[in-house]
């Protein structure tokens, strides 16, 4: 396939997409949407990775939609967003979320509009210390989409993704963190390393029980107490008969490290 508007490679577990668009800050055209999908299918079907990457190429993370792909000329129709959402954004999010393998999202400059909220949509952030968030969307008359009406409230309240979301500020990656919107900021000249450790980390870990972790957490904040204790049950049963929950405890006894296969 040709991969020019993304990069994508995968050797020793883990699968890295990176955004290929600088001079255009990595903004998305419906091309970068469809190398995307395909890349995310080879990870999902795969089996090889235990963990995906996604960063983005030059000094941007990602400005969202390529705006140059929305100007309407007098007389002419707009494109309709929708149609663009339904084909593009929302699977591209339903995605990151459902594969079954830790996805970590290396934000390494400014992520605007969707750019801020597919970095939202992984499971866990890193940033360097100058890259910057920004929900760009009220200026242009839109909402915030890819998720960002369902993320910004639970990671950061009402009161915070109201403001966010209505004078779209930009918000550094310290107060990110402050915030709880997400994981880690680093300063930038440790940031390639620290985001190869945590990918190192990730790679050797329990993938079946990290697949299960995500799923329960993305699951309780429409569970109630019950219902969540009821898929803790079965999800730990599950695993109680995996190779790694045996090799765990068996390398705790023993007292040496684990070597877990991901199974
Ligand atoms: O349309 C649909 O399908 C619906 C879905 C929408 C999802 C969305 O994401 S809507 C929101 C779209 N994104 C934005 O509104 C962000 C627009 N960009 C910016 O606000 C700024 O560029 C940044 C804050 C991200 C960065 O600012 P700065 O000063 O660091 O860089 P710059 O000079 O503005 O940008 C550098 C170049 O990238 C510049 O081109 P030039 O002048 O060098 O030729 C700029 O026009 C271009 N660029 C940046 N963002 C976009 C873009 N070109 C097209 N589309 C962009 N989104």
């Amino acid at each position: 396939m040709s991969e020019e508007q993304i990069r994508y490679e995968s050797s020793g577990g883990i699968a890295r997409i990176t955004l290929n668009r600088p001079e255009r800050l990595n903004s998305f055209t419906t091309r970068m949407h469809a190398e995307l999908r395909e890349a995310l299918a080879r990870v999902a079907s795969g089996g090889e990775a235990r963990v995906l990457l996604v960063t983005g190429q030059g000094r941007a993370f990602c400005a969202g939609q390529d705006l140059s792909d929305r100007a309407v000329a007098p007389g002419e129709a707009p494109v309709d967003l929708g149609t663009s959402i339904e084909e593009n954004y929302r699977p591209l999010v339903l995605t990151l979320r459902e594969l079954p393998i830790p996805v970590v999202c290396a934000v390494n400059g400014v992520a605007a509009g969707a750019g801020a909220n597919i970095a939202l949509a992984c499971d866990i952030v890193i940033a360097a210390r100058s890259a910057s968030f920004i929900q760009a969307f009220c200026k242009i008359g839109l909402v915030p989409d890819s998720g960002g009406t369902f993320f910004l409230p639970r990671l950061v309240g009402t009161a915070r993704a109201m403001g966010l979301a209505m004078l779209g500020d930009k918000v550094t990656a310290e107060q990110a963190v402050s915030w709880g919107l997400i994981w880690k900021c680093v300063d930038d000249v440790d940031f390639a390393s620290t985001t190869e450790g945590l990918l190192a980390q990730l790679a050797q870990a329990p993938t079946r029980g990290l697949a299960a972790i995500k799923r329960a957490l993305y699951a309780s904040s429409g569970n109630t107490l019950a219902q969540q204790l009821d898929l803790e049950r079965d999800l730990q049963r599950e695993l109680g008969y995996s190779a790694d929950y045996r090799e765990g405890v068996a390398a705790f006894l023993e007292k040496r490290a684990p070597r877990f296969a991901g199974r």
